[in-house]
């Protein structure tokens, strides 16, 4: 096991004292980071001590160390899963090869970039998620947002770690602009379109912790396979940390469902935004908004950018190991469902080009599952109500079907059939402002829900649900 280094000012396990220039780097982009937290993390919450679980080691009793914190003093640090010995390049041109400790001259601008781009999403979640601690529904929830924040947080400091170790002087000034960039900022703005939306209630927070947080799995699972070895243990650490996120959204899309249901059976009516609590036609519109949002970020279905990612051994499949082909596809071919010629046509691609739209597809089935999971909480209380997907094309501005409008069904609309519709598929001004107002105030007495939630089933590391999580200046 390799624990970390609380010595210096930041905690590590990749021998930051030994890299003394290194060190000095970080530690100079520390307070930059520690003025962006107070600038732009959680507002109003510096004083609050949060029952936090922090890593001090990257093994299975080691990362998981709860205790409270006052997050601008949480341990934020690097840490990299434990080497795979004599690991070897697992695809692409370089299959077999033994895999790269330092960046190739080659791939160092592709390599680069992959990782700007990764650790740009980190701190613009965070900023998307500002002020949520104005709104929480209970203690519990504000500390798993604030859990998540710091774990992104941390995120950061994991792709800056490369940046500064590997990419010398344009690395350091990339992970400066990691600092200046904005969600949402008409001049400076984040660099994917999800990361540009706002987050502003709680159920958009289920939702994006549910989709959005599930794209950086699968974004990290393909960076795992990467022949740049830091990145690989980079990447396999962050996956780790990255299941609480999906389970805050799961569990709280899950637990606002069971509520709705509770209220449909108990009053025998649909029209239960009067009682208090969000509609089923909502939540769908709410689903439709994050997912189609969330399939842009894997890219267009056909990218020559995946393809040299692949070959070049920089950014694999999910699973890689697990698929039974040869691993360089250099002749395979790939199904993709494509905008052609005025319709929706499967057509046949290099397989090399269709990487993103594999990926997206193993998202898609990742997806399914938790949606299942919540139709199996509405049919247990005998509601007829079943939440669907959209169609891939939905909504959609990256990639074959940007431009073209879609019903949730799949059903090209023109322009004037999508202006007079799409305040059925999408959350329009008034269901936003409808939610918002389920949710005027912070409630933080331990114990207390909002009513428009139920109370989740257990607490956090084995603590009751009415334990004070966080304790408020
Ligand atoms: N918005 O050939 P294409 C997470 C650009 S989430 C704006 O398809 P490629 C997290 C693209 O850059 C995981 N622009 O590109 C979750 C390209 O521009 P250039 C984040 C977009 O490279 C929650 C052009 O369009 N990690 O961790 O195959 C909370 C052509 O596109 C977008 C990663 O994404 C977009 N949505 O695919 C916190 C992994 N999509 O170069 C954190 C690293 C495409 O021609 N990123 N463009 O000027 C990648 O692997 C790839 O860059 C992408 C894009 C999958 C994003
Ligand atoms: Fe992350
Ligand atoms: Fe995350």
């Amino acid at each position: 096991m390799s624990s970390v280094n609380y010595d210096t000012r930041i905690p590590n396990n990749v021998d930051l004292a030994g890299d003394r220039r290194l060190q000095r780097a970080l530690e100079r982009w520390q307070p930059a980071f520690i003025h962006w937290w107070r600038d732009m993390g959680p507002a109003d919450s510096l004083n609050h001590e949060v029952y936090l679980r922090t890593a001090v080691s990257v093994d299975r009793d080691g990362w998981a160390n709860f205790g409270y914190t006052r997050m601008p003093e949480y341990r934020w640090g690097v840490f990299l899963a434990e080497p795979v010995p004599q690991r070897k390049i697992g695809f692409g041109d370089h299959k077999g090869e033994p895999v790269w400790t330092q960046v190739p001259g080659d791939y160092r601008a592709a390599l680069r970039r992959l990782i700007v781009i990764q650790g740009d999403t980190e701190p613009a979640s965070v900023e998307q998620q500002r002020f949520l601690g104005q709104s929480c529904p209970s203690n519990y929830d504000l500390r798993n947002l604030f859990q998540v924040n710091v774990e992104e947080g941390r995120h950061l400091w994991a792709m800056v770690y490369l940046l500064h170790a590997y990419f010398g002087r344009d690395g350091r000034e990339e992970a400066q602009a990691l600092l200046e960039r904005r969600s949402g900022d008409a001049d400076r703005p984040r660099i994917l379109g999800a990361f540009n939306e706002r987050t502003p209630d709680w159920l958009a927070f289920y939702m994006f912790t549910f989709f959005t947080d599930r794209d950086g799995k699968f974004q990290l699972y393909s960076l795992a396979e990467s022949a740049f070895d830091p990145l690989s243990r980079t990447a396999r650490f962050m996956i780790t940390e990255e299941a609480h996120h999906m389970f805050v959204g799961i569990t709280g899309l899950s637990r606002v469902v069971q509520r709705t249901c509770q209220v449909m059976s108990g009053m025998r009516t649909d029209a239960v935004r009067e009682h208090g609590v969000i509609d089923l036609d909502t939540f769908q519109k709410y689903v439709n908004f994050h997912f189609s949002v969330t399939l842009d970020l894997f890219g267009a279905e056909v990218s020559t950018n995946a393809a040299n990612s692949y070959t070049a051994g920089i950014k694999g499949r999910f699973h890689e190991d697990d698929i039974a082909d040869d691993h360089r596809l250099t002749d395979a071919a790939y199904t993709v469902d494509q905008w052609i010629d005025g319709a929706v046509k499967t057509v046949e691609v290099p397989a090399l080009n269709a990487l993103n739209y594999r990926l997206r597809s193993d998202f898609i089935n990742d997806v399914k599952a938790g949606i299942d999971r919540i139709n199996r909480v509405i049919a247990s209380h005998g509601i007829a109500f079943e939440v669907k997907l959209p169609h891939v094309g939905f909504n959609r501005r990256i990639g074959s079907f940007a431009g073209v409008h879609f019903s949730p069904d799949g059903e090209p609309l023109s322009d004037e059939q999508w202006q007079a519709k799409h305040g059925e598929f999408l959350p329009t001004q008034e269901d936003r402002a409808f939610v918002r107002s389920l949710m005027p105030a912070a409630i933080t007495e331990p114990g207390k829900f909002a009513n428009w939630i139920a109370p989740p089933p257990r607490g956090i590391n084995q603590q009751p649900t009415d334990f004070e999580y966080v304790r408020l200046d």
